[in-house]
């Protein structure tokens, strides 16, 4: 038996618009709650929330049923860390803050087995492989695994071109804010000059033949983006939905 179908790698393949929900509460039973809710993807975050090996784990079990599929943001583009998330059941990362070519290198053979890349044979034992019922796991593994590079910085947006030409990689997503950040332009996001450097990277990124992705809660530049040719879009955050609801329903009494 091989490895299960990505359907989230087939969809951005084949151009296909993909809106999803970044996971930053770091827990499995939400985690199983919002993968009821018809998202095309749920993103199970490891840099900025309070996430260990475990605790993603424990989400990837709770979102095993869910039609969303599930990303793992990863804190750090390490390829031992990389080792882990896979074997613990993930098919779809991304990476955050790339900055080059080689960097982009080293992650794409993170994700594959020898002779094409350097990840550790053990799945046999774990989850990814169903503990050995997918008996084919090893040999068609490679073939599902989505990797998707973050470029956030100037340094990234200057080796745009090597990082999204690289064998391997998916796809190339923009984080707005630490870009913003880098450019001089903290907390600010819609600086003129950051949404023009966002906008000419997804070109950049779309004329590799490789999928766009962005974070993006502002609807109107959401549409922006998809004009442009991005397709995978996180649209918001569970935190996020948990306080804005909180705080509506405070104030209908006060
Ligand atoms: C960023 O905007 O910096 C991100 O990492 C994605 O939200
Ligand atoms: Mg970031």
């Amino acid at each position: 038996m091989p490895a299960p179908e990505n359907k989230l790698k087939a969809a951005l393949k084949a151009g296909r618009l993909q809106t999803g929900l970044w996971l930053s509460l770091a827990n499995s039973y939400s985690a199983e709650l919002l993968g009821e809710a018809g998202f095309d993807w749920l993103l199970i975050d490891g840099e900025h929330a309070p996430n260990d090996i475990q605790t993603i784990m424990a989400q990837l079990q709770a979102l095993r049923f869910s039609e969303s599929s599930v990303l793992v943001r990863v804190p750090v583009g390490e390829p031992w860390l990389i080792k882990q998330v896979l074997d613990a059941g993930a098919q779809s990362l991304l990476v955050p803050m790339v900055e080059s070519g080689a960097q982009a290198e080293l992650l794409a053979s993170a994700v594959r087995y020898p002779p094409r890349g350097l990840r550790g044979v053990g799945a046999g034992a774990a989850r990814a492989s169903r503990f050995g019922y997918i008996d084919d796991y090893t040999t068609t593994a490679d073939g599902e695994i989505l990797l998707m590079l973050q470029v956030e910085s100037r340094a990234g947006m200057a080796a745009l071109d090597d990082i999204a030409a690289t064998d391997g990689v998916d796809c190339v997503f923009i984080g707005p804010s630490d870009l913003s950040a880098d450019m001089g332009y903290l907390g600010d996001p819609f600086a003129p000059a950051v949404q023009a450097a966002i906008e000419e990277a997804i070109g950049r990124i779309r004329a590799h033949g490789k999928a766009a992705g962005i974070f993006m809660t502002d609807p109107d530049h959401v549409r922006r983006y998809i004009d442009l040719g991005g397709t995978f879009i996180a649209i918001g955050t569970d935190a996020g939905l948990l306080s804005q609801g909180a705080r509506q329903l405070q104030a209908i009494y006060k």
